[in-house]
């Protein structure tokens, strides 16, 4: 009644209710794929090594892990450049629990499951993404710099370093080590002032030779996250006797070098300023100044950017795991809050259009997870010496895909998971604005949406016919008839769209022969086609199998490839003359 209201707010004067906020639960357990996909993938007595494991993980998550994440979430880095003499000091302060965080990583093994020998390379590729996908979302953001550990390790070690080189050796040992004294991580510089895509076209950093494979490097990074890391990889230009280098993508050699000596002071590095970012804010980013960093050149000179493509394969399946780790988190929150929020009369869970809305989130996570398995499998299969010539050219072309791809639809859904919670989703002490501020950044970082889509084109252009592989990969996803009726439409639809695209993308090469058509103006379709019939083959297959499956998986599926087009592509887009009407609509009333 209106005396009783009026009683209950004279005394508080907030009023008497409170909201039950969402609750974490086990990311292993409340995820509803991982772990049938798990029990798919791997043969039953690793599945239950690794299901167990990540059972466990997912209690630390909820009852260690994640609060460790969210204090440093707030409680960003800062930089002291000068004592209070006026001494250059560079004294980064990044908080204890970013440190902690760092050693569970090492304690749990989330770099070295990656390359544990005592365990075939295919399962522990799995298990390793798996076990990061749970951790990212509550890693407060250490998840970036044990992706470039990641890539550093794969980098060394496919530069077959390991016992040729000191710094190169000890590196692989302490990146990959699970005991936290010893464990170190790297950075990975190459972004400059002039250009972080075109990486040849921005670089100048320059290297000369000191002795053997020591050289001086002086040069300024303008993005280098995670700056309390041991060591990083980085490029520059060899400067001859004479004082020349060469231009360009020829010219950039890969350099190792550790960042302070054993005392601890700066090795020749200076850093400039802290990035004062949308998110990514308990990550360090820091501008440096190289002014005579000692590094060790590794890999042949000139062939730099092939060598950190190594690292860049790695960092961008993690970039995927980012990606899709905030999806999973916010749909999670969403339908745990769902079943508390009262709104006109019954819990949000009740309201058939607040459930559609997260169903079609869920729908998009799931193909977005799969894919990223299907990257994890085929890493571990190359890892294993275990592919097929189909399975290693797939595992390129995957990489940029599922990096692209999971990152273009992580901003649009967390922002509409956000939505899920009204104004509290606005909140920052909720926590739930930074997951969408994390998430912009996995579209730009690691090579952009647009500058990915021209990677798969390069992946097209390669010797291998790239395309028949994944259309051989589709069939097989595909198999035998389903029994459901869904199912059976699902393939038909997914069939369709890999026609579609082969046959515009045969055409398109023919016609750029006589240069009546460009493909790079429609890189980025071609790569969201590759991905959705991937996805969607990979749903199929997962709903297929009903030892695993169940009714909703069917519905995913079936949701994903007839309920929204898996390719948007026309082939009037490949026109020359699309160029410039594009350019007449963009420039339409710019004055410059
Ligand atoms: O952003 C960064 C770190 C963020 C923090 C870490 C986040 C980790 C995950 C988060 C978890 C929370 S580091 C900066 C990232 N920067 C980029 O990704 C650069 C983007 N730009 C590109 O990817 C470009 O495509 C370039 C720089 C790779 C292309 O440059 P060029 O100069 O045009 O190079 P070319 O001539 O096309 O390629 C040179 C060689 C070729 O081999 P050869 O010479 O044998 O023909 C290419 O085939 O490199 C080879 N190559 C590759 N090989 C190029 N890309 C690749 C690749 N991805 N895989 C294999
Ligand atoms: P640009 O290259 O100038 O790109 C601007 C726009 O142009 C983009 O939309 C891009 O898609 C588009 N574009 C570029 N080329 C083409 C083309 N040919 N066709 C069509 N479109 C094109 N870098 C590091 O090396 N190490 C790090 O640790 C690191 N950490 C980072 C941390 C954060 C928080 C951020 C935001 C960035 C970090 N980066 C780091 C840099 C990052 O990798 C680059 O910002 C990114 O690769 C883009 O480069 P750029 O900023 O120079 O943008």
């Amino acid at each position: 009644t209106v005396a009783a209201r009026h009683t209950q707010y004279s005394h508080a004067k907030t009023g008497g209710f409170s909201q039950d906020g969402p609750q974490l639960h086990n990311p292993y357990r409340d995820d509803p794929i991982l772990d049938k996909a798990l029990r798919r993938l791997l043969p039953q007595k690793s599945y239950e090594k690794v299901a167990q494991d990540l059972n466990r993980f997912g209690d630390r998550i909820t009852q260690e892990i994640d609060n460790l994440g969210r204090r440093a979430d707030l409680e960003p880095p800062k930089l002291e450049q000068q004592n209070a003499w006026g001494k250059r000091v560079d004294h980064l302060q990044v908080c204890p629990e970013w440190y902690r965080l760092k050693e569970i990583c090492a304690e749990e093994g989330v770099i070295s499951i990656g390359y544990d020998e005592n365990s075939d390379a295919f399962e522990r590729r799995i298990h390793q993404v798996a076990k990061l996908f749970l951790f990212s979302p509550a890693s407060g953001l250490v998840s970036c710099p044990m992706a470039m550990t990641d890539g550093a390790v794969k980098t060394l070690t496919s530069l077959k370093l390991y016992g040729k080189n000191r710094l190169a050796t000890e590196a692989i040992d302490r990146l990959r080590e699970r005991d936290p004294k010893k464990a170190w991580t790297s950075g990975q510089w190459m972004t400059e002032k002039k250009g972080g895509s075109d990486v040849a076209g921005g670089c100048d950093t320059y290297a000369t030779h000191i002795e053997g494979d020591t050289y001086k490097l002086h040069g300024y990074k303008w993005f280098s996250s995670a700056v309390d890391a041991d060591v990083a990889l980085t490029l520059a230009r060899v400067v001859d006797t004479d004082g020349n280098s060469v231009e360009g993508t020829r010219g950039l050699s890969l350099f190792l070098l550790k960042l302070r000596d054993d005392e601890g002071n700066l090795n020749g590095i200076q850093m400039v300023r802290l990035k004062n970012k949308l998110g990514t804010k308990q990550l360090p980013t820091g501008e440096l100044l190289l002014d005579g960093v000692i590094a060790e050149r590794i890999g042949e000179p000139g062939r730099g950017v092939a060598g950190i493509s190594n690292m860049l394969n790695i960092t961008r399946i993690h970039n995927a795991v980012a990606s899709i780790g905030y999806m999973r988190r916010i749909i999670s929150l969403a339908r745990d809050y769902s079943t508390k929020r009262v709104v006109f009369g019954q819990v949000q869970a009740k309201w058939p259009l607040h459930t559609s809305t997260i169903a079609k989130m869920e729908v998009e996570t799931r193909g977005c997870m799969l894919l990223l398995l299907e990257s994890a499998r085929l890493l571990g299969l190359s890892e294993a010496n275990k592919s097929t010539p189909t399975e290693l050219s797939l595992l390129r072309l995957i990489t940029p895909i599922v990096k692209l791809y999971a990152g273009k639809q992580a901003v649009p859904l967390v922002s509409e998971g956000i939505e899920c919670f009204g104004g509290q989703g606005y909140m920052e002490d909720t926590g739930l604005p930074g997951i969408l501020r994390d998430a912009q950044v996995t579209p730009i970082w690691e090579g952009t949406t647009n500058v990915l889509s021209l990677d798969v084109l390069r992946v097209f252009s390669g010797k291998d016919n790239v395309l028949l592989d994944f259309a051989k990969r589709i069939e097989e996803l595909l198999g035998k008839q389903a029994k459901s009726q869904k199912l059976q439409e699902s393939s038909k639809k997914i069939r369709e769209a890999l026609k579609e695209l082969q046959v515009l993308l045969v055409k398109a090469s023919d016609s750029a022969l006589n240069s009546s058509a460009r493909i790079d103006n429609v890189a980025r379709s071609i790569a969201f086609a590759i991905a959705r019939i991937y996805s969607g083959a990979l749903l199929v297959e997962h709903a297929a199998d009903e030892s695993v499956a169940n009714d909703a998986d069917v519905e995913v599926a079936y949701r994903w490839c007839c309920e929204q087009p898996l390719i948007d592509l026309r082939w009037e887009w490949f026109s020359t003359e699309r160029v410039a009407a594009d350019r007449s609509i963009v420039f339409d009333s710019f004055v410059g």
